[in-house]
């Protein structure tokens, strides 16, 4: 946990942002001879120094395989990896540490489950709702499952805002919805969907939900009790703690009633060539050895946020946030790509003439890393008639004198480029 926090209050980050950065090593260091500005925190966020040690510090003094050993650092192991579920539990609000799967990342948590929701659960011309906000990790997958199984992709669509069409929504839910797979907030764009009438309604139809909160989890305190959503993913990378692990919500009678996945060791109760039983969920959903240093990482960079606490988090990057949207709106040539509602730390941007790459390589001079590019969501710039966007995306580390760096570079990139 960051070690400069005191009393558990309502912080203002800005007041305590140099000690916020200093526990973020990387954040110091100059890219192209100027000070780094990472504003590329929906690709991946950077790491605390509480995140590295206690990934350094197991790989020092704790390593082992778990669940196998009867030896000290075995069982070691064992309880860190186990303990690191109960923090994701606890974290997401699940009712039991047994809901926690442990994954990859969010793709393999949602390929897990468009996979084994194939078994016995869907049917010729069955249809799966997503919406047009979605990253292609949460198209393909579903497209893999129609393709196996006859059923159909059914896609909710959004308004010129970015907000979703809810009205639309609702006149797609029918008697065949099996699925609701949806974004929580849009890589893209940065909208937060309403997501409580959705799921309510899917739930109507008998459908599951899955949630992909990728985007989510950094900035928004998750409640998957409250959500009442079947399934909830995220990746470890982009909650400021490693690569490598990911995580998979499931309701308990979820797990109960889906197949395995993988098989392999740890997921069984007993192997002969005739028949093999499976563990209980979620060890039957984690076959092999699992990812054991990102889960210890994992929990640690929680204990972080949970530590600064989501109140400060949201004040801070919500202020953060509608700064920057002031000052490129005052920049000349930018065009913002979507205004929802409601956003969470990411805007997405063109400027007429300019190619969204060029605009990432000037920026990329000046020390500020933004990403420019489809997003791995080319629908979604399909719907706008663009190739590509600019994406400035924000964490509680980013301060309003990097904001000002961006949009004095984009000032500068737009008079480099005039006639
Ligand atoms: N879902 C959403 C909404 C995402 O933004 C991403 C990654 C994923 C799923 C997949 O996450 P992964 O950890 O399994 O790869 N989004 C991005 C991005 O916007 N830029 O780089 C990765």
């Amino acid at each position: 946990m960051a070690t400069w926090i005191q009393a558990k209050k309502t912080l203002d980050l800005k007041q305590h942002m140099g000690s916020i950065r200093m526990d973020f090593p990387i954040l110091n260091q100059r890219v192209h001879g100027r000070p780094l500005v990472y504003l590329d925190n929906a690709a991946t966020t950077q790491k605390p120094r509480a995140v590295i040690q206690a990934m350094a510090e197991y790989y020092e003094s704790q390593n082992a395989n778990i669940h196998r050993g009867v030896h000290a650092l075995s069982e070691v192991a064992t309880s860190l990896y186990e303990s690191a579920r109960e923090t994701v539990a606890t974290f997401l609000n699940a009712q039991s540490p047994s809901e926690i799967v442990f994954t990859r990342n969010a793709t393999e948590s949602i390929n897990m489950i468009a996979n084994i929701m194939g078994h016995d659960q869907i049917k010729p011309n069955d249809e799966i709702l997503l919406t047009e906000l979605e990253h292609h990790s949460n198209i393909v997958p579903w497209q893999f499952l129609c393709e196996r199984t006859g059923a159909r992709l059914k896609i909710i669509p959004i308004q010129e805002s970015g907000d979703l069409d809810y009205e639309s929504a609702v006149k797609l839910f029918g008697p065949r919805t099996r699925i609701l797979a949806i974004t929580h907030v849009s890589n893209a764009l940065g909208t937060v969907n309403n997501l409580p009438p959705l799921i309510a309604l899917a739930h109507q139809y008998g459908a599951a939900v899955l949630v992909d909160g990728a985007q989510a989890a950094p900035h928004i305190a998750v409640d998957v009790q409250a959500l009442d959503c079947d399934f909830y993913v995220f990746s470890g990378h982009k909650i400021y703690g490693p690569t490598g692990v990911g995580v998979l919500y499931g309701k308990r009678e979820w797990l109960d009633r889906l197949p395995p996945w993988q098989g392999g060791g740890d997921m069984i109760t007993s192997v002969s060539f005739q028949h093999t039983t499976y563990a209980e969920p979620p060890h039957k959903f984690e076959a092999g050895t699992p990812p054991i240093s990102q889960a210890i990482g994992l929990a640690e960079a929680i204990r972080y946020v949970q530590g600064i606490g989501y109140p400060a988090i949201c004040a801070y990057e919500e202020n953060l946030e509608l700064y920057a949207l002031r000052r490129l709106l005052e920049t000349p040539g930018i065009q913002l790509i979507g205004q929802p509602l409601k956003r969470a730390s990411i805007v997405s941007f063109v400027m007429e003439g300019i190619h969204p790459h060029d605009i990432g390589t000037v920026l990329d001079q000046s020390g500020i890393a933004v990403r420019a590019g489809h997003h791995c969501a080319m629908p979604l710039m399909e719907h706008y008639r663009v190739p590509a966007t600019v994406r400035a995306s924000f964490a509680f580390y980013n301060t309003y004198e990097e904001v000002d760096t961006l949009a004095t570079a984009l000032e500068k990139t737009w008079k480099l480029f005039q006639p």
